[in-house]
């Protein structure tokens, strides 16, 4: 059911507007893919606060469903459950739902950490004019020095990086998904961190043969290869 077509997005996008890096971002794109539902998806930039003013805080995705204003990508997921609920299902019932709300805080506390420290530098290379300022003070800011201090040992750094990604791994050896036999909306969290990285850096965060390489090409493939099509950085 689609209650209405006149449904935006604003996805965060670098000096190249079809270069769009958010992981939270690619997190509700896939969602609405998911759910079959067509979007219209508008580039924006870290500086370009005005434009989302109305959802009352700063940050994308905000999706704008008809009258509807929604933002953070979480709350974006449950109002798609919620609101579209004849739609393929994102969690798979409430069980699922309440195990993905901790996949969800182990990418935000965790994953996406892990892998800022590893490309941080590379992200801020693809910025906007606009944006580059902004982005370097408030980061440095978070990280107490610069952001090539911040990447200057990841040669080193990465190995406890994939250490952490062990149950990840273990788990993509027995199984295609999060989700099982098909993706679920955990598969679109943990996807959207190293889509953030392959739309902006080319530093390897896999080791050769890794599992999560083939889980990841997977979901490039799903819905057409939605997010297969999008500027990367990594070799094909
Ligand atoms: N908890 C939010 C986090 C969203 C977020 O941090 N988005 C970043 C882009 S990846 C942003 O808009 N940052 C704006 C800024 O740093 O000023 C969610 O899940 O949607």
């Amino acid at each position: 059911m689609t209650i209405n077509a006149q449904r935006k997005l604003y996805d965060l996008a670098g000096a190249d507007p079809d270069r769009r890096f958010s992981p939270y971002c690619w997190r509700t794109r896939l969602a609405l893919a998911h759910k079959d539902l067509p979007v219209e998806t508008i580039p924006w930039r870290f500086t370009e606060k005005e434009a989302i003013a109305r959802s009352g805080q700063h940050r994308v995705p905000v999706l704008l469903d008809g009258e509807t204003v929604v933002w953070d990508s979480w709350t974006i997921a449950t109002y798609l459950e919620d609101t579209y609920g004849d739609g393929r299902s994102l969690f798979g019932g409430a069980g699922g739902r309440s195990a993905i709300f901790f996949i969800n805080n182990w990418a935000d506390s965790v994953l996406l950490p892990g892998i800022a420290r590893l490309i941080v530098v590379d992200v801020w290379a693809h910025l906007h004019d606009k944006d580059r300022a902004y982005f370097r003070e408030t980061r440095e800011k978070i990280f107490g020095m610069s952001l090539e201090q911040v990447c200057a040992d990841r040669e080193t750094s990465v190995e406890a990086f994939r250490m952490g990604l062990r149950p990840l791994q273990r788990m993509l050896a027995q199984q295609p998904f999060f989700g099982g036999s098909s993706a679920n909306y955990g598969d679109y969290i943990v996807f959207g961190g190293f889509q953030w990285a392959r739309c902006t850096s080319r530093f390897q965060l896999l080791a050769e043969g890794d599992p999560i390489a083939a889980w990841f090409e997977r979901i490039l493939d799903l819905f057409g290869g939605l997010a297969r099509a999008a500027p990367s950085e990594w070799p094909v």
